[in-house]
């Protein structure tokens, strides 16, 4: 697979030079190409970024560089008879970042990542190469960070260790938690090795039994408690005809969810409603629901009136208002690339 990222600051990819995703470059499983976006601007200043139409915080980042480095891009790719890459573009609006996106992605032969900062990538650059080729924007988790840099390691880590290859042991992706398979949409339950007591702490007993029937029930109980406790939004969505009669026992037994589902929930239940959601019934419609926000707490604020104010005449060329730090990269002809490899140079 052949993978190019598209960054303001390449040198955040210095791990890919590491660990299995390092190992998969050394034995040509995995090509990784990191572009400086500054070394398609044509000012001195090297500009990515303006003033976002209609006002409003912060900083877009501009079409142009945008344009020249993806099309250099995947021109470059395409001669060295590679079919057209797919664009992957981290941001907080993007469809979810999933183990079956990765699954998808890892079966892909050229992925391109682009990597905005600032309050992110003027949207008609999505625009025109979705005429092109396919165009995702993706987020991997709700909360904002400053860049899609790390994302995009993020992205990397999960899709490179699908690879065929990189893994060791080529079991170890099936039992994954998420893995389309036995497991799927259950977390894994506890691991442990050896000694069998440490600091007071026992190895369950069964773990040492060799009773591999006994182990693989233990295992699946962990796995449901475990996906009650942290994950009740994956057990409310689990397939009922993927339970078993023991499954749905152990399910009812278990107490009301004990806590918010972190990976979801974001509003606060009204003043009105229980604490907790209802016990869960194995196989009753998602109750997830409950917590939703009614449509009168989606209305907008008052609006501020500064805000509606009109907004100030565009200037004919923003201050270098850019809120980043200085840009170590900036002026530097190359990006070094990761474990002291060359510099990468945009793809033959
Ligand atoms: C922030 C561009 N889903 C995580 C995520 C991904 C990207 C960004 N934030 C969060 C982001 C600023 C500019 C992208």
């Amino acid at each position: 697979m052949r993978i190019d990222i598209v960054s303001i600051f390449p040198e955040y990819f210095a791990p890919l030079g590491v660990s299995l995703i390092g190992k998969a470059r050394e034995r040509g499983i995995l090509d990784v190409c990191l572009h400086q976006l500054r070394d398609w601007t044509d000012d001195v200043h090297r500009t990515v970024d303006d003033t976002p139409y209609g006002g409003g915080p912060g900083m877009v980042m501009k079409p142009e560089p945008w344009g020249e480095a993806l099309d250099d891009i995947i021109t470059s790719g395409a001669a060295t008879g590679q079919d057209q890459p797919r664009l992957i573009v981290p941001t907080p609006s993007g469809r979810p970042f999933t183990q079956q996106l990765a699954v998808e992605l890892a079966a892909e032969p050229w992925l391109v990542f682009a990597c905005g900062r600032y309050e992110g990538i003027d949207s008609r650059v999505m625009a025109e190469y979705a005429t092109r080729l396919r165009v995702d924007e993706v987020s991997i988790g709700d909360y904002v960070l400053a860049g899609g840099e790390v994302a995009v390691l993020v992205m990397i880590e999960a899709i490179g260790r699908l690879l065929p290859g990189v893994l060791g042991n080529a079991d170890s992706v099936t039992d994954d938690s998420f893995a389309p398979g036995a497991m799927h949409n259950l977390v894994e339950g506890p691991v442990y090795t050896k000694p069998p007591e440490w600091r007071g702490h026992r190895v369950p007993d069964v773990l040492l039994s060799g009773h591999h029937g006994k182990i693989a029930r233990w295992r699946r109980d962990q796995a449901l408690r475990r996906t009650h406790a942290n994950r009740p939004d994956l057990l409310a969505a689990l397939d009922p005809a993927t339970l078993d009669k023991h499954d749905r026992a152990l399910l009812s037994s278990l107490p009301p969810a004990p806590q918010e589902t972190a990976s979801t929930e974001t509003a606060e239940p009204p003043p009105s409603a229980t604490p907790h959601p209802a016990p869960l019934a194995p196989a009753g419609p998602a109750s997830a629901a409950s917590g939703a926000p009614e449509p009168a707490e989606l209305a907008p604020a008052a609006p501020d009136p500064a805000e509606l104010a009109p907004a100030a005449p565009e200037p004919a060329e923003p201050a270098s208002a850019a809120p980043e730090p200085a840009d170590p990269a900036s002026g530097a002809p190359e990006p070094a690339a990761p474990g002291g490899r060359p510099p990468a140079t945009p793809a033959t």
